[in-house]
């Protein structure tokens, strides 16, 4: 099907086959454009920037690459192409035809999982809208913003779908999700990391790696879903989302260059004195991140996990590669702290267990990414390694919240935490300290802040110092 980008929504549902449909996004639109201006990118709104439009959903030129102003961006709806007869891959529905329509009874949970989706997406907008004011390169700013606009994309799937299937709950739920704001007290977003501050850009580089990479997982896990329309808007933005965590990745490794070849000159092995960020800055910042992230799967012990399961809402990333899909008698021992802070093991239903699944497969990728930044640590022939900490480590949500682990999963008490809290986590002065390499804005064609090195090319086959933002 050929889109029409001259449509006030450009599509692949057929919008204009269901005016009432149309109508209520055509209404919601202005409020999401207010919303944007309101608490979008901070600056820049009125600036050309080289970004990419998703125009199909083709695996050749699904995307176009010209330059916008982001409030004039084309915000469209789109799904992968399915096939009514596919099959639910899990679950007690397993081998059921998938649904085109929401299942009256799985109405509340759809509805829930879809807000929690799209609750997301504004967030980690407004979270990094302060970030374009001390940016290290009109490349980075650019990836910045494009990570943003396809953010909103993926708010306007899901309004999509809540419009569509959920009659008027569908529409309070779409308002609703403008008014949430992230980190406000009294109406802050769903989950916790979504509320979390994005100061600087280490913790942008980190929260495209790794909470973006927990959206990576969620989405594989909701691109198995029965409800067909959900399973298809998934499999679509996950298209999108590989530049996402393409960005922090090598922003990461980027970095970590840096500092590794600032700190093997220094007589010290610090990076800070000549322009750069010390590595065990680097691995607190990790170690903050990841353990927010791990809190984004949900608690071990799940009966809303397994609920979803059970009933075809939600399966598991990449669900076919299990070796068992329905999961019924199976057990899953999980380490635990016991109410005498000693680790111990405790057996649950598999079922109850399912988001430990995801979080398994998500840890795995992230480790991935922890072994290549090693090895350009490495190739300038510096000792230090970076690690994930365990997955117990700092947790507000689930078995091991409430309770306190060093980085390597040994229970501690709370006071010798506390003590110990610095040396783990960034402390103020870490803060202050990246927050003095990043006070200024770097916005000449093709220079790089000196804690970052250049990325190995630039986008869309265009050259490092290419006008990827337009300052006239
Ligand atoms: N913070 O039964 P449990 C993305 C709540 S990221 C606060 O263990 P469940 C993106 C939970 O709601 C992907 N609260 O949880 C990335 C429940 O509340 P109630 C987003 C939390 O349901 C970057 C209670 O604790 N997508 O796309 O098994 C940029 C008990 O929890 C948290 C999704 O999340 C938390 N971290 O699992 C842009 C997919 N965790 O019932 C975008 C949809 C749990 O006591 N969501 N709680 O009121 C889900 O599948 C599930 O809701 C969760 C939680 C996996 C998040
Ligand atoms: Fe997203
Ligand atoms: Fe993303």
């Amino acid at each position: 099907m050929a889109i029409d980008l001259s449509a006030k929504i450009p599509n692949n549902v057929d919008l204009d086959r269901d005016p009432k449909l149309r109508r209520a996004l055509e209404a919601w639109q202005p409020k999401y454009v207010d919303w944007w201006k309101e608490v979008g990118p901070v600056g820049y709104q009125e600036k050309e920037i080289y970004l990419r439009t998703a125009i199909d959903v083709g695996s050749d030129g699904w995307a176009h690459f010209g330059y916008v102003r982001m409030p004039e961006y084309r915000w469209g709806i789109f799904l992968a192409d399915g096939s009514p007869e596919r099959k639910i891959g899990f679950g007690d529905v397993a081998r059921d035809t998938v649904w085109q329509d929401v299942p009256g009874e799985h109405r509340a949970s759809l509805r829930r999982l879809i807000v929690t989706q799209a609750d997301t997406e504004p967030a980690s907008v407004e979270q990094q809208r302060r970030l374009g004011a001390i940016c290290p390169s009109l490349y980075d700013l650019r990836n910045l913003f494009q990570v943003n606009v396809e953010e909103g994309r993926h708010l306007w799937a899901m309004v999509y779908l809540l419009h569509r299937y959920f009659g008027k709950d569908g529409r309070d739920e779409g308002d609703a999700l403008l008014e949430r704001r992230a980190g406000d007290r009294d109406r802050p977003r769903i989950l916790a990391t979504f509320n979390d501050p994005v100061e600087d850009w280490l913790d942008f580089f980190m929260f495209t790696m790794f909470t973006d990479r927990d959206g990576k997982f969620q989405l594989l896990s909701l691109a198995e879903s029965g409800f067909d329309p959900l399973a298809r808007s998934a499999q679509f933005m996950l298209t999108e989302e590989a530049h996402h965590l393409f960005v922090g990745e090598t922003g990461i490794n980027r970095i970590v260059a840096r500092s590794a070849e600032l700190s093997r000159q220094d007589p010290n092995g610090e990076a800070m004195p000549h322009g750069g960020i010390d590595l065990p800055v680097v691995q607190r910042y990790l170690n903050l991140w990841f353990s927010s992230c791990l809190d984004l799967f949900g608690g071990e012990v799940s009966s809303n996990a397994a609920a979803y399961f059970s009933a075809g809402l939600k399966g598991r990333p990449n669900e076919a590669k299990f070796p068992d899909h329905v999961e019924k008698n199976e057990v899953r021992v999980l380490e635990v702290a016991d109410d005498q802070d000693r680790l111990v093991k405790r057996e649950v239903a598999a079922r109850l267990a399912i988001n430990e699944d995801t979080r398994d497969a998500y840890i795995r990728d992230c480790a991935r990414a922890v072994e290549r930044w090693n090895r350009s640590i490495e190739s300038v022939g510096l000792p230090y390694r970076l690690t994930l900490p365990s997955r117990r480590f700092n947790r507000r949500i689930g078995e091991h919240a409430g309770h306190h682990f060093t980085p390597s999963g040994d229970p501690i008490s709370a006071a010798l935490f506390d003590q110990k809290r610095d040396e783990w986590l960034p402390s103020a002065a870490d803060r202050t300290a990246v927050r003095a390499l990043q006070q200024k804005p770097v916005t000449k064609p093709g220079a790089f802040a000196s804690w970052i090195a250049p990325p190995a090319r630039g986008i869309d086959g265009k050259p490092l110092d290419f006008e990827y933002v337009r300052f006239m």
